[in-house]
Parts: C-alpha cells; structure tokens; sequence
C-alpha cells in the first residue's frame, strides 16, 4: 500500500484540484462514494476523488436519476471528506435545478469542505448517460452558460472548481455542437470541460481534444473506452482522467461473492481468510486516534485503567488437575481462577485485560481479555510472559499472577495509590523453615498495622531459588500484584530492556524485576494486607481456594485465606 502524500499545511484541497486541473501531466481521480471508500482510494495514492452520482447512488441503492436528494449527497460526501483529505470533485448532476439550486449547492459544497462540482447540461432530473442516451434531451445552453456563471459567481474560495460537463456526443448531437457549447462554458467561465462519449474507442474524444486545442483544461471518464492506452490521453493534452465507478464495481463483486459463499456454506471457515480483519476496518476508522485522543482529553475521573494477568504456567504441583488447562482455568467456587479475577479487576472499572497465556492457552476463556501468547513458555518466565504484554499496558496498569483470589478492598486500595509503583505485601507472613523463600519481601518499616498514611518502600523482594538475608528477617511476602501508573510504563519498558539484555533473562521472574527497578533508584510504595488473599500453587490450595471464594470461612481466619505457600 502507498503511504497518503503528506500535504503541507496551508496548501487548500480547492488549490489542490485547480492546480490538477492546469497542470500539464495528466492526473487522475479516482471514485469514491462514501467514507471508507474515500479513505481507500487516497491510502491508493490518488490525489483527488470523483464523487460520482452513479457510485453513491447506487450505494444508497437507488438509481442514478435524481431519487437521492441532493441534501443526502451532500451529507454523504462530508463523511468522505472527513476521512479523507483529498480535494472531492462532486458528480452533481445537473446542479439539481436551475441557476438559483446551484448557487445554493455551491455554497453548501464549500461549507462541508468538497473541492468543486461537475455540471452537466442536461435536464433535471438526469438519467445516467449510459443508460439509452439519445433520448435524453439537452439543457438549452444559455440557461446552462447562466448555471455555470451563477455557480461561480456564488463561490467564496476562488480556487473553488466548476468543471461543465457536455453531453453533445452522448446525445448523438454531434461534434460541432459539442465544441461550440465547451466554448460557451469555457466563456461563462467554467474552470475545465468534461467531455463525456460512450463510444469503446477513444476516437470522438480525441477528436475533440485536437479541436479545443488547449482551450482551457479537458477532462475524460473511460469508462466505455476503457482499453485504450492511459498514453493515449497524454499524447492527446488530456488533463484529468476519472476512474468513474471502479470501487464501487470491485466491491459489489466481493459481496455478491461472500454473500453467496456464506448463505450456500452456512459458515465462514471459507471466507475469512479472503476478506479484510476486523482489525483493518479498525485502522481504516482510525481507531487508534482515539485511543490516543482518549489519553489526552478524558478526566482523571475517567482515567483509563488495564491489568496484565501473567498465566503462562500450568502450575508445578497441580498437574493431576491441569491436565487439559492452564492453572488460571481451574474452577474455584464455580467458575475459573480467572473469571474470579476478571470480575475483582471490573468492579475497580478495570476493562482492558491482558491476559498472557502459554501451557494450553487454548483453553482460556476469551470472553473480556485480550489474550496474548508467550510462544516460549516452557522455557521462559514471568518477565518473558510480561514483555509478551507491556505495549498493551494503557494508563494506569495493575500487574497480577493468574492464580490470585483475594477480597475486593486490596485491590481497590491498590489502584488508589498514587506512586510510581506500588506492591501489596502481606505482613501476617513469615518464612517457615524448609520452605522456599520466594517473593519474602524487605520493606523500610514494619507492619505494626498503626502505620495510617506513613508510606513504606519496598527494599528488596526474594526471587525464586534465592534465599533470604542472613539474620534478618523479612517484612512480609509480596502477593503477586503491582500497580504502574500511567507514564511510568516507559521506566518499566527501559528495566525490562537492561534485564533483556543480562543471561539468564529467560529464567527471570517478578521479584527480579523489582529488584532491577529498586537497583535504578525506583521507590516503590508498599502496602501492607494482613490475610485477606490466597494463592493456588498446589492441590491444597486449590481445594481450601473454594472457601476462599465462597468466604465461607470468617475473614482473618489464618486457617484458610491467608497464602500462598
Ligand atoms: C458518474 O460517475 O456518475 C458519472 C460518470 O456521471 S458516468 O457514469 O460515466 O456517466
Ligand atoms: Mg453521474
């Protein structure tokens, strides 16, 4: 696909086409009849776009007579100057009425942004000229002439075009009098002449062109004569060409085809690889302008908030029941370890979720996540999964371990705080002997649970094989969730690119993450829970979760909701 010139600024789509219109190489414009279609046609490459009757008519599924109100073309063509910034040359007919209708659509036209208007002298309402053409009776040609002055006598920009399209030929009226009305229109002052032929050689238009010898600009529609060589034109002083009706023929063609395809087949396994992703039709609405509108202008009330879910792991220990799913997947209480999560994170107004999968990621339910793949999960670790996830991190972004129930109000108070980064670290924890010391965490103070807005900093978290420091003993443990405020993804993004680049990246976990922000003087806030979470690492976590989520058993109750061991 061509890159869209950029346009300098100043340089007006009006200036644009009369300077298409006057140049000496041949230029072409391209039909387009609603906003996307506008929009194609200048990611194409063209530099202006045909509004052609016939093609937004027949998209508004009507004929090409004049059943579309004027005021409906009208609106029609602000959407496709809206999503293209290409000068728009409208098909208008015959200015739908007499001098006074065109005087008004002309105003109208500069108003909405269109470049210029073709009229054509024949009588309201028109019939396409393809459709039995000599029956169709001309304009006279001086109240045509008073059309064309009213137009351009109406106009506020100068550059603003009047292209005066004859119909002679069309009518069968012959070659003198088509010269003799272009010079007529040339003289009310008609920016350019469109002369039309539905013959398959180009003869009478190059006829024609060797006649006008250069009066002022020529334009053609080939239509009919499609096969003759672009050269041709060129050779002939042509100025402008016009595909005429070409998108609008190309995607009737795919729609008659899909259409068929799906009714006959009953299923789109056949068609989807042949149309284009719900993603293009996204970019071709711009939808990422609004993402990136949405950072700038919503309030902070409305800030954007989104949660990476790292589940890679089938999870050591519970193999017996991860047989067919990852860990995040065991039913807990009636529904999956991740539903559980989904619903805590959508009561904080946490809706963009990313979940990153691995081990059978295939069985993670894609109902409100976006599921990204670390491919390499059977040899990487938490911090490969992370990077899997980070361009999707948008605004402020809670970091969770998939295997985590916890009650409502950690959450809530985690996304409430305000530093760069903030992890909950359970104070009721201590290390017991025998047992792995990972994620124990070192803080500035303890937790005497009287601590009411004194802010404590993280030290240093345990990583997995690590033991703990030599007589001193840990704070509490960390439970796997992080806060990251919006802007501070660029911090994280430039950490995780020095760990990146150390050996043994591919083993890394969280805690080595932490540590690596500590180490590049990052404060982290920590915020002491007492209980009040569990994690699922093994079978008897898994069977005590359920009363967890059921909060069957009395809140601070250490017997059953206060791990993750
Ligand atoms: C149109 O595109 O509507 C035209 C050109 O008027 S043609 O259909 O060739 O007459
Ligand atoms: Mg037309």
């Amino acid at each position: 696909m061509n890159a869209p010139t950029q346009i300098p600024v100043g340089y007006s789509r009006t200036l644009r086409l009369r300077e298409m219109l006057q140049s000496n190489r041949l230029e072409f414009l391209m039909e387009a009849h609603n906003g996307i279609s506008a929009r194609i046609a200048r990611e194409a490459g063209f530099k202006a776009i045909w509004g052609s009757g016939l093609s937004i008519s027949a998209q508004f599924g009507v004929r090409d007579n004049n059943e579309a109100s004027w005021t409906q073309v009208v609106d029609n063509l602000e959407f496709m100057a809206d999503a293209s910034d290409l000068p728009i040359l409208l098909d208008g007919d015959t200015g739908y009425g007499n001098f006074n209708n065109v005087r008004r659509l002309v105003k109208k036209l500069e108003q909405r942004g269109i470049t210029g208007v073709c009229i054509e002298d024949k009588q309201f309402p028109k019939l396409n000229s393809f459709i039995n053409g000599e029956a169709q009776p001309l304009a006279d040609m001086d109240e045509f002439c008073g059309k064309i002055k009213a137009g351009k006598d109406s106009q506020s920009d100068p550059n603003f075009s009047i292209v005066a399209r004859v119909e002679a030929l069309i009518v069968g009226w012959g070659m003198e009098e088509a010269l003799k009305r272009a010079e007529a229109y040339r003289q009310a002052g008609a920016d350019a002449i469109l002369i039309h032929s539905k013959l398959s050689k180009p003869d009478e238009i190059l006829t024609f062109a060797r006649e006008w010898a250069g009066r002022g600009p020529l334009v053609i529609v080939p239509t009919k004569y499609y096969s003759t060589s672009t050269d041709v034109f060129r050779q002939a002083g042509i100025s402008c060409v016009i595909w005429a009706n070409h998108l609008i023929r190309g995607s009737v063609s795919a729609m008659q085809a899909i259409a068929k395809e799906i009714h006959d087949s009953e299923t789109l396994v056949n068609v989807e690889d042949r149309i284009a992703s719900v993603n293009e039709i996204f970019r071709l609405q711009d939808a990422d302008e609004y993402s990136a509108a949405e950072n700038i202008y919503l309030s902070a009330a409305n800030e954007k908030r989104s949660a990476v879910v790292l589940a890679a792991s089938r999870g050591a220990g519970l193999e017996a029941v991860t047989a067919n799913r990852p860990k995040v997947m065991l039913p807990v209480a009636g529904k999956p370890l991740l539903r559980h999560l989904l619903e805590a994170f959508k009561k904080e107004s946490i809706n963009d979720i990313t979940v990153v999968g691995g081990y059978r990621s295939d069985a993670i339910e894609k109902g409100g996540i976006r599921l990204v793949v670390n491919e390499q999960h059977e040899t990487t670790g938490e911090l490969a999964s992370l990077a899997c996830a980070v361009k999707h991190m948008n605004g402020d972004t809670v970091i969770s371990y998939g295997d985590l129930l916890f009650r409502s109000y950690i959450l809530r108070d985690l996304v409430e705080t305000e530093s760069d980064f903030t992890v909950v670290i359970d104070s009721s924890q201590t290390p017991q002997p025998g047992e792995p010391a990972t994620d124990f965490a070192y803080c500035s103070t303890a937790d005497d649970r009287a601590l009411f807005g004194q802010k404590v900093w993280l030290e240093s978290v345990v990583g997995a094989g690590q033991s703990l420091a030599d007589g001193r003993a840990p704070q509490g443990r960390w439970i796997g969730l992080i806060n990251v405020r919006a802007g501070t993804r660029e911090r994280l993004l430039a950490t995780l690119d020095t760990l990146e680049a150390r050996a043994g990246f591919d083993k890394f976990d969280m805690a080595a993450l932490l540590n690596a922000l500590l180490a590049a003087d990052q404060k982290i806030e920590v915020q002491y829970v007492h209980g009040h979470w569990r994690g699922v690492n093994d079978l008897d976590d898994f069977r005590r979760a359920g009363d967890f989520a059921h909060g069957q058993t009395p809140i601070g109750s250490e017997s059953t909701e206060n791990t993750r061991d």
